[in-house]
């Protein structure tokens, strides 16, 4: 402590200070856990509380939950958590039943990483980190239900999870009823012949692993072979959402390979539609549903065959959005990996092909065998990329455009993926640049069949690049039983898909971009998989009763990576090490008694947790069911202006938008179609809160230095006497920026802290820290303080008076502008106003008692602790948490009148004294009526009068 402020200490021993904060902030959080002021009561169950607060309208106020990092948090991390307390505490003064609470994403890769590195048990560092930030956040005094909090590595919460993955795994999609349904009612199907077998033997003769291979087709979670994302710097495998535009690990950032591996999958492709149309409904950022539109990608398009010729058997089915060029499809190409390549590759090159076209291989097959180890090399997202040099060759085969009956050279091309559409194009070298690119390198006809908008004529072999267009008419597109010419696009587009399906010879389709969800990871911090495989290598799942299926303890932690080339190697997950685990003896309650089973060996990827998570905040210790039905429907069901039911505010970064929010919407939707709960999404509004940045000091090598330690002088920054630069960056350990909410609360309190955080701008925008301007808020609650204390003797100075006029003027206006600000989440604009009453009654000699308590209750959401031990001085016996928010009165809160200009010909006539409320037609009135400006208008009639209410009113004389 300085010695200036020790001086004013014992002048003034009862001030707002930093020990006083902490001495306030300890006592009020301790009794808030004493008297569970947060607990929200549920309707029933073991929560179950107070009727009358559960008859309250209810707001279930989210944070995206955070991992417990070993270096706990700094003062970025509380941003949203310090909103939504905000926004919580307001709603619990405006009668609402609120919902607040936060659990810990726990399970992942950093403890895992560290358990490798030093042998600790990922629990035993996971929990200490836990403990660690429950300490930290506590210290913000952040309003926790905490009877609902939980990590997803409890195993009484991971249970669930591996019961809703039995749920999925145990469900089929319906894409009649657009439903999921338990799979038992598509074994009955089979069963009674309903719905034939794929070879058409009945369903009883089938032997059970024959039947588990055509389930597996069907099931929402399913084990499939192909070709994943294995990213051997992590030693797993990754889901495409967690793979970047230019093939590296979301995580780490560590390059990503293709390789084949047995692993288990979610059909998230069976809720594409669903997922698409009920983000309408959803009160989201229009840029994050854009962003999922996009992911999920949904184009309108057709499925066209293209008969090979001499195999009269085989057909090359294309996917397209741009059937309405099928005349200008003048090669085809096939994924290199396509399954008819083999079968329709001849034995030498046919007459006639070219130089360009064979890669100067002697025969098809070599030249395929070639081009296909080349193309395994590289990833989807390379081989997509917007390269001018395109590669293939020449698969040797011909097939007939269906419309021209011209035949068209079939190519293998990587830029054509095997994970899209059906694998196989139609190319229209004209009208697509991709395709143009090739027919370029590989000297191949192209065929204008959409006329140009610009003068580059209609011949493409003097074009630059390919006509891209969806505005224009269909040119040089007649057939012998089919035209398009002078049609648009779409009535082209039309016309030839009724064509293609009058003839079985292709049809109107709609595509998805969207891939199902990679599931597994060769990893040992996940949830086990409740599955395990018997002798004849059929999966089946774990009886409920087996819940949870916990985590063995392993010796060794590590990936162990595998060769990718090698087909007979794997990864080695560390489960597979603990063998007791893996083979077991079990009764699966099937009536076959006990049989030896191998455990799946995989784990649940890290978002398995976050899911469904919300659900487990409203009845976080049943044992019997996932949800009671009646809670959840208390607090997630659908309502009015909520089709779709979900959390009220679910706040968070926007770096999930195709990931956590995507799963989770999945899960949500399935579980719903299964009965289990009534909301069809989790969180109906969503809300983006903004980066905290830090500056970022560097010498001369460019090195970071301890920002704490940077001096300013003379604009310029200096470290242990030398000069450094400053940018702005993120906030962390690596760049030694970081600043804990621990410092903070310690020289100012934890009032102050979240004060200033909510202060720095909009929530939604990002902003720089800045330890210097936190005072600003301190001096704030240093004057409130101040308004209601004295701090010679710490006696309560308030008077019972009433206020003066513009004294309740200004009170009722900052009411009336903090509660808008609380509603809309701006809560820098709340504290502008805060600050000016405060202000205000700084000016006025004795506090009158309404007042103080007025500013008081307007405070206590952003700054509870002192919010509670000044309405407690004030004489009130009971928490400000549950206190009534104050409501303005409207009559202080407009101004009385405002002043409105009358002009007649652009000068001023007139002035009028307004209700700001007037409405246009008063104020023309108003204005017609003046004597001035009747004297003015001199008989002259009216042009015009504009009316810009209530300030300006503008006649123009005819
Ligand atoms: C002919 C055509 C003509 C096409 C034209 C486009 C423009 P979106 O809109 O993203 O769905 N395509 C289809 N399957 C593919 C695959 N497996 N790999 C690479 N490209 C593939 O894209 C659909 C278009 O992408 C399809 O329409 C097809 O090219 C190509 F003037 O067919 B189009």
């Amino acid at each position: 402590m300085s010695e200036t402020n020790a001086a004013a200490e014992v002048a003034a021993p009862h001030r707002y200070t930093a020990a006083l904060a902490a001495d306030i902030e300890a006592r009020w959080q301790d009794f808030w856990d004493a008297h569970g002021t947060y607990e929200a009561p549920n309707p029933g169950g073991d929560l179950a509380g107070d009727a009358e607060a559960v008859a309250r309208p209810k707001k279930f106020v989210m944070d995206m939950f955070p991992y417990p990092s070993g270096a706990g948090l700094h003062v970025g991390h509380p941003l949203g958590y310090i909103a939504t307390d905000v926004f919580a505490r307001y709603h619990r003064m405006t009668g609402h039943n609120v919902l607040h609470t936060l659990g810990f994403d726990a399970f992942g890769l950093p403890a895992e990483q560290y358990a490798v590195q030093t042998g600790t048990h990922p629990r035993v560092s996971t929990e200490a980190n836990i403990e660690n930030m429950r300490r930290q956040l506590r210290r913000l005094g952040l309003g926790h239900d905490r009877r609902r909090s939980f990590a997803t590595i409890d195993p009484d919460y991971y249970r669930w999870t591996q019961w809703i993955f039995l749920q999925i795994f145990n469900s089929w999609y319906d894409p009649e009823a657009k439903t999921a349904r338990p799979i038992d009612t598509l074994v009955q199907q089979f069963a009674s012949a309903e719905r034939p077998t794929p070879d058409g033997r009945p369903w009883a003769e089938l032997t059970e692993s024959e039947r588990a291979d055509i389930l597996g087709e069907y099931r929402l979670a399913y084990a499939s072979d192909a070709p994943v994302n294995w990213c051997p710097g992590l030693g797993t495998v990754l889901a495409n959402e967690e793979v970047t535009a230019d093939g590296r690990s979301e995580r780490g950032n560590f390059p990503v390979f293709k390789a084949k591996l047995r692993q288990w999958n979610m059909r998230i492709t069976a809720y594409a539609d669903r997922l698409l149309d009920d983000l309408d409904e959803l009160d989201w950022p229009e840029a994050i549903k854009l962003q999922q539109r996009n992911w999920i990608g949904r184009s309108e398009g057709a499925r066209v065959d293209f008969p090979v010729t001499d195999h009269a058997d085989a057909k090359i089915t294309i996917f397209t959005t741009r059937q309405d060029t099928l005349f200008g499809a003048t090669y085809m190409v096939l994924a290199p990996e396509h399954g008819l390549v083999d079968e329709i590759v001849p034995d030498a090159w046919p007459e006639g092909t070219r130089d360009a076209w064979t890669g100067g291989h002697a025969t098809p097959a070599q030249a395929i065998d070639a081009y296909r180890k080349q193309a395994a090399a590289k990833s989807d997202v390379e081989r997509q990329a917007e390269v001018k040099e395109k590669t293939g060759v020449f698969t040797g085969a011909y097939a007939i455009n269906p419309v021209s009956g011209e035949q068209v050279p079939v190519f293998i091309a990587d830029y054509v993926l095997m994970g899209y559409g059906t694998g196989a194009i139609m190319a229209v070298p004209a009208h697509d640049s991709r395709d143009f690119a090739f027919a370029r390198a590989f000297e191949l006809s192209m065929r204008c069949v959409v006329e140009p908008s610009d003068d580059r004529g209609t011949d493409p072999s003097t074009w630059d690049d390919a006509f891209a267009s969806y505005d224009a008419k269909i040119v040089n597109s007649t057939g012998e039983s089919v035209s398009l010419d002078g049609l648009g696009v779409v009535e082209a587009k039309a016309r030839i898909t009724e064509w293609l399906e009058s003839r079985a010879i292709g049809e109107g389709t709609v595509n998805f971009r969207l891939r199902d969800w990679l599931f597994s990871r060769q990893r040992y911090w996940g949830e086990p998989f409740p599955i395990v495989y018997d002798e004849e290598g059929v999966a089946h799942a774990l009886p409920e009763s087996m819940l949870p299926l916990k985590l063995p303890e392993v010796e060794d932690y590590s990936p162990r990576t595998f060769d990718p080339d090698d087909s007979d190697t794997s990864p080695e997950t560390p489960l597979s090490r603990n063998e007791d685990w893996v083979n077991v003896v079990l009764d699966l309650g099937d009536g076959r008694g006990p049989r030896p089973f191998r455990r799946e060996t995989n784990t649940m990827p890290n978002w398995a947790g976050s899911c469904w998570y919300e659900l487990r905040y409203l009845d976080p210790h049943n044992s019997e069911r996932l949800v009671d039905p009646e809670t959840e429907r208390y607090w997630m069901g659908p309502r009015e202006g909520q089709p779709h039911g979900g959390v009220d505010l679910y706040v968070g970064g926007s770096e999930h938008a195709v990931l956590h929010l995507l799963y989770a919407r999945f899960w949500s939707k399935v579980l719903f179609d299964l009965g289990h709960v009534s909301s069809v999404e989790p969180f109906h509004k969503l809300y983006n809160q903004g980066m905290i940045q830090a500056y970022v000091y560097r010498d001369s090598r460019g090195i970071a230095v301890p920002a704490a330690e940077v001096e300013e002088r003379d604009g310029a920054y200096w470290y242990q006497g030398k000069q450094v630069s400053r940018l702005l960056g993120k906030m962390g350990k690596s760049l030694k920026n970081a600043v804990t909410p621990d410092e903070i609360c310690a020289e100012y309190g934890a009032d102050t802290l979240r004060l200033y955080e909510m202060a720095m701008g909009p929530l939604d925008v990002s902003r720089p820290w800045d330890t210097r301007a936190v005072v600003g808020q301190y001096r704030l609650l240093q004057r409130l303080w101040r308004n209601v204390i004295d701090e010679g003797t710490g006696e309560v100075t308030v008077v019972d008076t009433e206020p003066d006029e513009a004294t309740l003027r200004a009170l009722h206006k900052a009411i009336d502008g903090v509660r808008q600000d609380m509603e809309g989440l701006r809560f820098n604009t709340a504290i502008a106003k805060i600050t000016e009453l405060n202000n205000h009654v700084t000016k006025v000699r004795e506090v009158p008692r309404s007042v103080a308590e007025g500013l008081v209750l307007l405070i206590s959401p952003l700054a509870p602790h002192v919010a509670e031990e000044l309405w407690c001085r004030l004489g009130h016996p009971a928490s400000v948490v549950h206190e009534p928010f104050p409501v303005a009165d409207p009559a202080y809160v407009v101004d009385e009148t405002v002043t409105c200009v009358v002009q007649v010909k652009g000068k001023v006539k007139a002035r009028l004294e307004v209700a700001p409320s007037v409405s246009d037609e008063e104020l023309e009135a108003l204005a017609l009526g003046d004597q001035a400006v009747v004297a003015a208008l001199n008989g002259a009639g009216i042009r015009k009068v504009i009316v810009r209410a209530p300030k300006l009113v503008n006649i123009v004389p005819a």
